[in-house]
């Protein structure tokens, strides 16, 4: 091989390579841009419910009151029951001697008439205001006095 063609390629040769080397693509820049690449993983907290009502309504739990009546030969060992309005009063009717019974006719509360050393509980709601008598209804008892009050504020 000449000599002079040997160092013509050469020279063409590292004119390519240098070529070679100048035209090479830069890598592209990789963009990091870690505001992206980093997941939110926020977690939404569940709202609280202040909408659910755990008020109890006085109206559907009335108080219940309890009175024991009892009844002699002519009058009621209890005279005056006090309550408030809206309670549910409850009435446990003892008859000891003879024949009576328990009535109260504002509040349509009445039991039957009873021997003795019976007993009936009645109950009613004692929704208006003031003051009402009970008594017995057999024969002349509540001429001669088997009465009480009901009173309720
Ligand atoms: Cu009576």
């Amino acid at each position: 091989m000449d000599k002079k063609i040997y160092l013509t390629l050469a020279t063409v040769t590292i004119l390519l390579i240098g070529a070679g080397c100048n035209q090479a693509t830069p890598q592209p820049k990789i963009n990091i841009n870690t505001q992206n690449t980093i997941p939110t993983n926020k977690v939404t907290p569940p709202a609280t419910d202040n909408t659910i009502n755990t008020k109890v309504e006085n109206k559907t739990i009335p108080n219940t009151k309890t009175f024991t009546v009892k009844a002699n030969n002519y009058k009621f060992d209890q005279t005056n029951i006090i309550v408030n309005q809206g309670d549910e009063v409850e009435i446990v009717f003892v008859n000891q001697e003879g024949f009576h019974d328990f009535v109260l006719d504002e509040f349509n509360a009445r039991t039957k008439q009873l021997t003795a050393n019976n007993s009936e509980t009645i109950k009613f709601i004692a929704d208006k205001v003031g003051t009402f008598e009970y008594y017995c209804s057999v024969g002349k008892h509540r001429q001669m006095g088997m009465v009480g009050k009901l009173i309720v504020e």
